[in-house]
């Protein structure tokens, strides 16, 4: 038996105590001079160390977590002339980065001809600095399938603006023989890195027809498929009793692809809190007596809309929306509320309700909805809204959790009123109150914001003369 050869990490420049990410081969398997073993990473870039020479692989010296620098052993081979030339073992040509194989052959030579990379092997194919990384990865990137990676070790760059999957060189380049785009792919890996196992298990989903468990999608792109999703489910219910069919309407599908990537786009949290309109409700009472003969008819609608005007005033960030990294305050107060029509959900918006009063707000409002039932909105009349207030007072419910209206960063959901047994110190009494729900977008406002709002309203709703302060 001839003597065992320890192979060693080679100059790998300023690299130093990089974790081990990937072991590419495993004892036992027949490897090739310049035959990737392991893939290290730091926080700027991931490179494949190549073998400085052919052999059996005996043992192992480190395994994935382990940190290496220059001169660490990563194996035993034991050197085999005749085996050096022969072609790799299937396990091992199946983790091989066939990149390496490909590699131009006086390098090779060199590489193999030299001495042990741990001594310094002055041949040594020099470690990346920031921009050759960089270049790499954009190399990478831009490569048409079937083309093959230049000198080991081969290094991607992870520390790039552009969002680029988490995979080594070998990984990128066996997912570009595949016509593979790594961005579809779930990494099961450390840090989600891709493993070549998550392109093979991609791609055989894919054969099979199913949708392959894809990574999560990037913003705006909502189709099943590009967020990992399974198919809608295809089924025949005439199968099971008889149906009829109708297609959705514009406005549903309008409304319908709306709701659906605010849902999907904005990290929902509903705030529910209850507000005592006791007196609020006599307030409404008494002012309908009296303006029965102007036919104007008040709704909680307008005093919330009022109500929601100082919530705002008082807490301007859930007047605002968000653009990019910026957060847009208004300084204006047009809000919307949802309308129920024949013909699906529209959301009229009442402008500059901060100048107007109740009476005002109340002829508005049921003017708009009217024209919202009869399908005569202008879209002018839908646009521009601040907030939006979605009330299903008049049809049922306790609390709901309502659809934030993008670019607006909240919504607030108004239930059916009931009377509530509150306890007064001495005893319970029927109170009047009115259930809200605020959805609010997490990535303007905090938790405690969202309660201090909603909170604050209910106080408002408590005694509206607070309303004018
Ligand atoms: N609790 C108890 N009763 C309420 C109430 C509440 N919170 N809100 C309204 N009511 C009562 C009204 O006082 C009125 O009573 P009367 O008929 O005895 O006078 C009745 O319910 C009907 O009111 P309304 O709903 O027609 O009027 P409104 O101003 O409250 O609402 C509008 C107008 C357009 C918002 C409403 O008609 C509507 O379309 N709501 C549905 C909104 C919707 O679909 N939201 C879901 C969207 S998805 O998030």
């Amino acid at each position: 038996m001839s003597q065992l050869t320890e192979i060693k990490v080679p100059d790998i420049g300023d690299f130093a105590e990089v974790e081990v990410i990937e072991i590419l081969v495993a004892e036992g398997d027949t490897i090739q001079a310049e035959q990737s073993l392991v893939t290290v990473e730091s926080d700027k870039a991931s490179m494949e160390i190549p073998a400085s020479q052919g052999g059996v692989v005996k043992s192992l010296k480190v395994k994935v977590g382990d940190k290496v620098s220059e001169g660490s052993v990563l194996l035993e081979v034991e050197p085999a002339e005749a085996k050096a030339e022969q072609p790799a073992s299937a396990k091992a040509g199946d983790k091989a980065d066939d990149a390496q194989a490909e590699a131009p052959k006086a390098e090779s030579g060199k590489a193999a001809g030299g001495k042990a990379a741990g001594g310094g092997d002055p041949q040594a194919p020099k470690p990346a600095s920031a921009e050759p990384a960089r270049a790499a990865r954009e190399e990478a990137a831009a490569m048409p399938a079937g083309q093959a990676q230049r000198t080991p070790p081969v290094v991607a760059a992870t520390d790039s603006t552009v969002p680029v999957p988490h995979a080594s060189p070998s990984v990128r380049k066996f997912a570009r023989e595949l016509g593979v785009d790594l961005h579809r792919v779930r990494g099961s890996g450390p840090k989600q890195r891709i493993t070549q196992d998550d392109v093979r298990n991609f791609v055989k989903q894919a054969i099979q027809g199913g949708t392959p468990a894809a990574a999560p999608a990037a913003a705006g792109s909502a189709d099943g498929a590009a967020l990992g999703l399974l198919p809608w489910p295809k089924v025949d219910f005439a199968k099971f009793g008889p149906i009829e069919t109708k297609p959705l309407s514009r406005i549903q599908k309008i409304s319908g692809a709306n709701l659906h990537r605010n849902w999907v786009m904005i990290p929902h949290v509903t705030n529910n809190d209850d507000a005592d309109i006791t007196e609020l409700e006599k307030l409404r009472v008494q002012l309908n007596r009296e303006n029965e003969k102007a036919g104007i008819k008040v709704t909680m609608l307008a005093f919330l809309i009022k109500a929601v005007v100082a919530a705002l005033k008082k807490y301007p960030q859930f007047n605002a929306s968000l653009d990019g990294d910026t957060l847009v305050y208004k300084q204006y107060y047009h809000i919307g509320f949802a309308a129920d029509t024949p013909n699906g959900l529209v959301v009229p918006v009442v402008r500059d309700a901060d100048t107007k009063g109740v009476l005002e707000l109340a002829q508005e409002t049921s003017a708009l909805a009217k024209k919202a039932r009869d399908g005569k909105l202008s879209p002018s009349e839908m646009q521009g809204g601040c907030f939006s207030i979605s009330s299903l007072g008049g049809i049922g419910g306790t609390h709901f959790t309502p659809i934030i209206n993008a670019p607006e960063v909240a919504i607030l959901g108004v239930s059916r009123s009931y009377e509530k047994p509150v306890w007064d110190g001495k005893q319970f009494v029927p109170r009047l109150t009115l259930p809200l729900s605020l959805s609010y977008d997490h990535r303007v406002i905090d938790g405690a914001a969202a309660a201090r709002f909603n909170a604050y309203l209910g106080g408002l709703l408590a005694d509206f003369r607070r309303v004018i302060l």
